[in-house]
């Protein structure tokens, strides 16, 4: 291509081509562990993004807000004296844990004992760094078997890892009983709270119950905890947190560059954003706690509503009663073509295993969860009475208009 399209032209193919997307103000989107961000992250993610969290000689800000943002949420966490990094999302969270993991104990052919579970992030891990990852079964609450834990560590055994939010249904495992483990046979311990880690301290403080999976937990090494997830914080801003500042120091890495100071990098990335972390320090403080008490209380809030309604509906049951802010819906008809039926009618779904996951994210109301189940009430029925949907193709593109 010689010449450039215009302004114009470029705007007009992007509007064509993302007609399609769904956006979180149309209120549909249900899948998602994202949300759309809080406005003063928005507007100090466009007036930084040129920052770049790999140059600290051209942009010296950037480690101090990364520190400040490590220790609000190391805080929140229970930890007294925080130390970690700011990474893309969950994904860099757990790889980094694990890397931390495998350096702390350097054995052959070494395992790591996760739940079925864990964010497939574990299997990346597994594949990049070359660890066997051994899943274990879950109980009936759908949390790890801690019997079958016990039973799997072998000398190969370098971690543990215990999730506190699962993805399909936001369960969190004994993390305590992990714990105790962790400590008998000397192994590093990591939570992914990806999800629950901006939930459940919240969930605390309004009187909710809520397990221990933090860092009051004395043999916890790091935890992984998204603010681009309940965090309203823009993508990609991801954290891991470690209890020790040792921890930190087996993926340092010399930047190559000659300056009177040495300084390192710990993460994945080599250049990397630092709009993301500004603005996630600016959606942390604005909020603060009180802030997102409120925020987590909605969310809880429409749980509740959404599974009482269930409860009344035929043809539909709750996988499990919900720990946190998500919940799975399984169907007595086809659950894939009721998933289908419903994105014909303009819902932002999918399905996990073979329930639907539903995320009460700060982006919904009352409203739209009734409609979702009117909806879901009709679709069974269409499907039930073999009745071809009428609807099918009237809400497709609802994405900017809604
Ligand atoms: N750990 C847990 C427990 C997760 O649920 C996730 C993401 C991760 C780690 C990985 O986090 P990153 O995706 O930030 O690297 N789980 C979501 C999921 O798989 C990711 C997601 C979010 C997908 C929003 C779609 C979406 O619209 O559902």
């Amino acid at each position: 291509m010689d010449k450039g399209l215009s302004e114009k032209e470029i705007l007009n193919i992007i509007s064509e081509k993302t007609k399609k997307d769904f956006t979180y103000d149309c209120g549909r989107i249900l899948s998602s562990m994202c949300s759309k961000p809080h406005r003063l992250g928005i507007r100090i993610y466009t007036e930084c993004i040129e920052k770049n969290m790999a140059d600290p000689f051209l942009f010296p800000s950037c480690s101090y807000f990364e520190r400040e943002v490590v220790e609000m949420l190391g805080e929140l966490l229970s930890s007294r004296d925080p130390h970690g990094f700011m990474v893309s999302g969950g994904t860099e969270a757990n790889i980094i844990a694990m890397w931390v993991a495998l350096k702390e104990r350097r054995i052959s052919n070494p395992e790591v004992i996760a739940p079925k579970s864990a964010h497939f992030s574990m299997d990346k891990a597994s594949s990049l760094l070359g660890f066997r990852l051994v899943k274990i079964d879950l109980n009936h609450n759908f949390q790890v078997d801690i019997g079958k834990v016990e039973g799997a560590v072998t000398e190969k055994t370098v971690a543990l890892v215990g999730v506190a939010g699962s993805t399909g249904l936001g369960v969190v495992d004994p993390i305590p009983e992990l714990a105790d483990i962790a400590m008998e046979n000397n192994l590093y311990l990591h939570v992914d709270a990806a999800f629950g880690g901006l939930v459940l301290p919240f969930m605390e403080e309004l009187g909710y119950d809520a397990p221990d999976f933090d860092f009051k937990l004395p043999s916890v090494c790091s935890i992984a905890v998204d603010p681009h997830k309940v965090g309203l914080a823009p993508i990609p801003s991801g954290c891991i947190l470690f209890r020790d500042q040792s921890y930190m120091e087996k993926t340092r890495f010399k930047l190559s560059y000659k300056t009177r100071e040495t300084c390192f990098q710990n993460t994945v990335l080599g250049t990397r954003p630092c709009a993301s972390v500004i603005a996630t320090w600016a959606v942390l403080k604005h909020l603060g706690r009180e802030g997102f008490r409120s925020i987590v209380s909605n969310c809880l809030e429409l749980t509740r509503f959404l599974c009482s309604e269930m409860k009344k509906l035929r043809a539909v049951k709750l996988v499990t009663e919900p720990t946190m802010n998500i919940v799975g819906i399984e169907t007595d008809v086809d659950v894939v073509e009721v998933a289908e039926q419903m994105r014909k009618r303009g819902w932002g779904l999918t399905l996990y295993d073979d329930y639907i996951r539903v995320v009460l994210m700060p982006h919904l109301s009352v409203e739209t969860i009734k409609n979702f189940i009117n909806d879901l009430e009709t679709v069974i029925k269409n499907i039930e009475r073999g009745v071809k949907d009428e609807s099918f193709g009237k809400c497709q593109g609802q994405g900017r208009s809604c």
